[in-house]
């Protein structure tokens, strides 16, 4: 980069020249310490994670991050020449512009293996947290898919991995051969259970590399289990360019989020931990209830806005929720279907809940694009809605409801499949396979999308479940918007 570009970049050089609107780290960058590896620095941890860092930081310098990609490169590169800088608007009823300053090292490990091993073994590091999304845990069922490309992989490799579960194993490993405490391994994606998951898988990938090692993992590591949630569109070129004006310097990768954010953290650690209570999250021995509310409720309508709102050709959640009849079914979904299906944590008033959840999904200042929330439905659609359908049948419910969406999912898959269209998502050959086979017959599309074992689980043996299901694709009858109005109005 030249001197002159430079100049009109935020980076730590240029940070005293930002205007006195925009917020900065209210510490020294150089005095800070890294405490934590994260895996998957995408838009959401650097929205919500790093921003309760960049809130210790002052008090806590010891804490900073060191952010990794397992595989692409383009955050390091977007953010390195700016000193691991980028801006945080906060989407409010006026939006705020904060620099934030918590990740001091980002790391491709693709490209740079050998540096996120040695990171991974450092006394200093304490805590190792992981947003890699569902499909980077690479299980199968509850279970590790020991034929996951990366996995199998790791498994003839494991001193040079490629997987998030081959960089905590290794990790774990240098740090037992040289007698350094291990780090704590703290989940932070949408999955209930997400550190029990995790260990598990972790524990079973270590016990075919070394049963010792295992061993020593499942006695001294804790994985806590915690939730997560932030809204957080995608970046795009808009957010860019407000950026750029509001700050009067360029920034190659800033990110948005609503204003709102939570974190509930088990408060089960096995080396010291970064005091997140100080700076808003909730540290309880006891979180269950609150993932599988946030999960089902908000994710669930999510992706139900998402699916069923493509068909009727809408573009964000905002007009999802401008669309009365669409709203109206969602909301009665929560409010009637997935709110009576869950043990509730003490204290989580489901009415409540549901009302806040709503007023954040029609939030003016948000475009929250459903195409984005449509990504990975192979992947969300079992935690975010099949294991409420799951429960329902279990306690005698009607899913029949709760099929709808499901069925809409399927609906798209075959849409974008017979358009040409690629799904972003992990299986997508698969998907476009069954989604160019439909012939728009309940009776044999529905099948087809049931043998995918992955999605459906033992739910694909349900005669029930596979009744619901093919009666509420006939009701979408060929996924039109006006049908798919019609369906949702019934
Ligand atoms: C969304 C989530 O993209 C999606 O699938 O449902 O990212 C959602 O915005 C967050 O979980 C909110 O915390």
């Amino acid at each position: 980069m030249s001197k002159q570009e430079d100049a009109g970049r935020l980076s730590a050089r240029t940070l005293d020249s930002l205007p006195s609107s925009v917020a900065r780290p209210a510490y020294e960058l150089e005095r800070t310490q890294v405490g934590i590896v994260h895996i998957g620095a995408g838009a959401f941890h650097r929205a919500h994670q790093a921003v309760y860092v960049d809130d210790l930081l002052p008090t806590h310098p010891d804490w900073a991050i060191c952010a990794v990609s397992l595989n692409s490169h383009d955050v390091r590169d977007a953010l390195r020449p700016q000193d691991g800088l980028y801006t945080l608007a906060l989407l409010g009823r006026e939006t705020q512009f904060r620099v934030i300053g918590a990740i001091r090292e980002l790391l491709c490990a693709r490209d740079e293996g050998a540096s996120v091993l040695s990171r991974l073994a450092e006394p200093a590091v304490r805590l190792v947290t992981l947003t890699i999304t569902e499909k980077g845990y690479c299980l199968a069922g509850d279970d590790l898919d020991v034929a996951h490309p990366d996995i199998a992989h790791d498994l003839a490799a494991p001193a040079t991995p490629r997987s998030a579960i081959g960089y905590l194993v290794a990790g774990l490993r240098a740090r037992r051969d040289s007698g350094v405490a291990p780090f704590t391994v703290l989940s932070c994606d949408n999955l209930a259970d997400n550190g029990h998951r995790l260990r598990r898988a972790v524990l079973q990938y270590a016990t075919r590399v070394d049963a010792a090692l295992a061993a020593w993992i499942e006695a001294d590591v804790a994985f806590p289990c915690s939730m997560v949630d932030s809204i957080t569109p995608a970046t795009d070129d808009a957010l860019r360019e407000r950026v750029h004006t509001a700050l009067g310097l360029a920034d190659a990768w800033p990110i948005q989020r609503e204003a709102y954010t939570q974190w509930v953290i088990e408060d089960r650690f096995c080396n010291e931990r970064p005091p997140f209570e100080q700076v808003g999250a909730t540290l309880s021995t006891d979180i269950a209830g609150y993932d599988r509310s946030k999960l089902r409720l908000l994710n669930g309508a999510h992706s139900s806005l998402a699916y069923l709102g493509s068909l009727m050709e809408l573009d964000s959640v905002g007009d999802a929720m401008g669309n009365l009849v669409l709203a109206g079914f969602v909301e009665g979904l929560m409010r009637e279907h997935i709110a009576p299906a869950i043990a509730l944590p003490r204290g989580l008033e489901p009415g409540r809940y549901i009302d806040a959840i709503l007023d954040r999904f029609r939030n003016p200042s948000i475009r929250h694009r459903l195409s984005q929330i449509a990504w990975d439905g192979s992947q969300k659609l079992p935690v975010r809605l099949l294991s409420t359908i799951t429960e329902s049948m279990a306690q005698g419910r009607s899913i029949e409801a709760l099929c709808l969406p499901i069925a809409a999912w399927m609906q798209f898959v075959r849409r974008q499949a017979q358009r040409g269209v690629a799904l972003v998502d992990p299986m997508n050959e698969l998907l476009q396979a069954v989604g160019q086979g439909c012939n728009g017959d309940p009776l044999h599309d529905v099948p087809a999308f049931l043998a995918l074992g992955q999605v459906f689980g033992a739910l694909a043996d349900s005669p029930a479940f596979a009744t619901a299901l093919t009666r509420a694709y006939d009701v979408l009858g060929d996924g039109s918007p006006s049908m798919v109005s019609l369906a949702v109005a019934a």
